[in-house]
């Protein structure tokens, strides 16, 4: 007769053990909202979904998942983009939803420290009780969680002004494939013993380690924030052609962009939204019509400081070419309506299907022409599917676009190529903030040298030597 500990029974036994029977998952109905992604396009039956409340537990599945050579798919919100938190082989998904306190937060130094599954919300509403702010924040932040915006070196909207969740980055813990757990978690700012563990764990979407706690460099809450919606014309804003449209546009945002930059102190977000994504938002959500409600773009523009930047704001935009309506917003509710008509872009999109989500940096001075270039591409690689949509924003201040191509089927890349290509030969980036996961991955190796998916390889086998970390996401296969 077989050993019972190493067939299914075995695992599913250390797995209970581990974390005991209430929150070691088998039943479907229980498993599914962990198996599909937040863009549906995504996802699989999962082996098991397990639920860890501690450190110590995450340790004894990485363990046991180690011993029975089992892959693991850690998840926190599952809000990721781009399917590296759902299982599609019929792994193990290690949720870090029960890991979710805040263990200190301190004004005065500066740090907040907590456990890898705090939602972003609850991280923000801790350092807003000590007069602070994270500096950083996007639009999921009621369930993304800190550990998964590490695993992606989340950007969201106000990278401009503080960088991605690296650079917000102080420590971390983090628990490695056979549950060796290791801790920085000082949030020293100078700090040169060795390398840089929470660095090499950024980005790296699961696939090294298990982040459970986090640290992160606070800022002081401004006393002012000041947020415009500004209508933008281009200088074909009357040709027939919409991608000239689209092209002249994002010209004249950019350029907008650039001198607000220069004559108003504490820009931190700097937005852009066209007219196809405004309306598809309008319909979805029953908002009114934004200022400037024919306007081609709309450049939303957000500053801060110690100071009320309005006025700064108001002389930068007065005169400034394209623009033909502005709103502003002063106060939190008035800020609120002005940022919906972009936040929720992304819960607009999914009404209209199920959305391949490209998210892409171009060097600003190869944007405008890009944003011109991508739909006829898109369309050409489909062979002119005419039920194809193509929706289109973005932190336009770092570079970043979100395209999102709704039509081809979610296996289909022929559209999803296409751009890439377009961003490589621009000298772009096929990931400016979502990752790569399983989305991107096939793409990975026009997008990096030999030589450095080769380091990429070496460190992975190094921390996960049998590969059960997140296997299949962000490193394309050898063959
Ligand atoms: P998940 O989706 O659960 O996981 C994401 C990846 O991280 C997976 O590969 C997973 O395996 C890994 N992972 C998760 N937790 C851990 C952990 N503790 N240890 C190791 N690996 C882990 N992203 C941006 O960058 N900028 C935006 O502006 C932005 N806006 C968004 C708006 C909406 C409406 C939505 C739905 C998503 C948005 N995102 C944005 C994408 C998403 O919110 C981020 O990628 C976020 O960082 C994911 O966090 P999560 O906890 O949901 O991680
Ligand atoms: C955002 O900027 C997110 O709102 C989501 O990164 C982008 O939905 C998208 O394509
Ligand atoms: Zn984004």
């Amino acid at each position: 007769m077989a050993d019972p500990l190493q067939g299914p029974e075995g695992f599913l036994a250390a797995l209970n053990d581990a974390v005991g029977p209430d929150n070691c998952l088998s039943d479907p109905d229980l498993k599914a909202s962990y198996e599909l992604d937040w863009t549906r396009r995504f996802g699989g039956p999962a082996l098991v979904v397990v639920r860890p409340a501690d450190t110590a537990e995450v340790a004894k599945v990485l363990q046991a998942c180690n011993r029975f050579h089992l892959g693991v798919v850690p998840q926190g919100g599952n809000t990721g983009l781009v399917g590296g938190s759902v299982p599609r082989n019929g792994e193990v998904v290690l949720s870090l939803t029960r890991l979710g306190r805040v263990i200190s937060c301190d004004g005065d130094e500066g740090l907040l420290v907590a456990e890898a599954g705090t939602t972003l919300a609850a991280a923000q509403a801790a350092a807003a009780g000590v007069h602070a702010e994270l500096g950083i924040d996007l639009a999921a932040r009621d369930s993304a969680t800190l550990g998964g915006m590490v695993a992606t070196n989340a950007g969201g909207i106000h990278v401009i002004r503080h960088g991605p969740m690296r650079a917000r980055l102080g420590g971390l813990e983090v628990v490695l494939a056979d549950g060796t757990v290791a801790s920085r978690l000082s949030g020293l700012v100078k700090d040169n013993v060795g390398y840089d563990l929470a660095q090499l764990i950024a980005g790296s979407e699961g696939t090294l380690g298990v982040v459970t706690k986090v640290v992160l460099h606070l800022v002081p809450a401004p006393l002012f924030r000041v947020t415009a919606l500004i209508g933008l014309e281009g200088a074909g804003h009357c040709s027939p052609d919409p991608d000239e449209r689209v092209r002249s546009v994002s010209q004249v945002a950019l350029a907008l962009a650039a001198r607000l930059r220069r004559r108003v102190d504490g820009i931190e977000a700097l937005e852009l939204v066209f007219r196809e994504g405004m309306a598809l938002v309008r319909e979805a959500t029953g908002l009114p019509a934004p200022p400037g409600k024919d306007a081609d773009a709309w450049l939303l523009v957000e500053a801060c400081g110690g100071q009320d930047p309005t006025g700064m704001l108001a002389d930068a935009v007065e005169d400034a070419p394209g623009v033909t309506e502005i709103a502003v917003g002063d106060h939190a509710a008035a800020r609120a309506r002005l940022w919906a008509y972009r936040e929720r872009h992304t819960e607009a999109i999914a009404t209209i299907g199920v959305p391949h989500k490209l998210d892409l940096t171009l060097p600003l001075k190869a944007l405008a022409e890009f944003a011109g270039a991508v739909r006829p591409a898109i369309s050409a690689a489909l062979g002119g599917a005419r039920d194809t949509r193509v929706v289109m924003f973005g932190h336009v201040g770092d570079g970043n676009l979100h395209v999102n191509i709704i039509g081809p089927e979610p296996e289909d890349y022929r559209a999803d190529d296409a751009v890439f290509r377009m961003v490589t030969q621009r000298g772009g980036s096929i990931s400016a903030e979502h990752g790569v996961g399983v989305a991107k991955r096939d793409f990975v190796t026009e997008a990096r040298s030999p030589g450095d998916l080769e380091v990429m390889r070496r460190v992975k086998n190094a921390l996960d030597p049998e590969g059960i970390l997140n296997p299949g996401v962000l490193l394309p296969p050898v063959h």
